[in-house]
């Protein structure tokens, strides 16, 4: 079994928490998705959208997108802490999974793609487009931030894949590639990245 990733950008990192909270160690393939490493034909034949992580298995199987190689992992290793392990948790932690993913996580890629034009060799950007989903971001950091002031994680009383998932999206895409100060005006998202920065996996 082999994970293509780039170790550096957040979707790989998501991954790499994953397995490493899991204490599962896979062989990896590099690939540099800045130079395009990731759209030679021999890739684009694996994968369904071009994009890491991937993960081929020993049969030849590939399956692309983050959360689905999770799953993967979890079946394999019927260990499903990280998804919620009774009918309440897991809907819980899809539901905060899907939310975090999408109005945060997912906005901020486009307004990163759109404004910085890092990917312009390969997508059409769109400036406004860029503008609007970082107001987006903007907009869903108070949400994050009631959720966490009454619950330790994001989506109760145990980490799941949610967190892995808000961490990124506040550590690389909020204060890193969009400039966004996530933090300051924010004490129960600060409280959550202080403690889970302090965990291994996150580190
Ligand atoms: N929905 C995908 C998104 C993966 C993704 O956006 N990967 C980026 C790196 S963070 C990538 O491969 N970018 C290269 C490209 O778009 O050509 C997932 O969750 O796996």
């Amino acid at each position: 079994m082999k994970l293509y990733e780039f170790a550096p950008n957040p979707s790989s990192r998501r991954v790499t928490i994953f397995l490493k909270e899991l204490g599962i160690e896979l062989e990896t393939v590099q690939l540099d998705v800045r130079a395009g490493e990731n759209l030679t034909e021999e890739y684009l034949a694996k994968s369904i959208n071009g994009k890491v992580p991937m993960l081929e298995l020993n049969d030849g199987t590939c399956i692309s997108e983050t959360v689905a190689i999770c799953r993967y992992i979890a079946q394999q290793k019927q260990n499903f802490s990280l998804f919620g392990e009774t009918p309440v948790e897991a809907g819980l932690v899809e539901m905060w999974q899907r939310i975090v993913e999408l109005d945060g996580l997912y906005a901020g890629f486009q307004a990163f793609r759109n404004l910085s034009g890092v990917y312009s060799d390969r997508e059409r950007c769109v400036k406004e487009w860029g503008v609007e989903s970082k107001r987006r971001v903007e907009e869903f950091l108070p949400k994050l931030d009631k959720q966490l002031a009454t619950h330790p994680f994001i989506a109760g009383k145990k980490l799941s894949i949610a967190d892995i998932t808000g961490f990124l999206f506040v550590g690389i895409i909020c204060l890193k590639a969009l400039e966004i100060d996530a933090l300051s005006d924010y004490p129960n998202i600060t409280r959550w990245f202080e403690m889970l920065s302090q965990r291994p996996a996150f580190q």
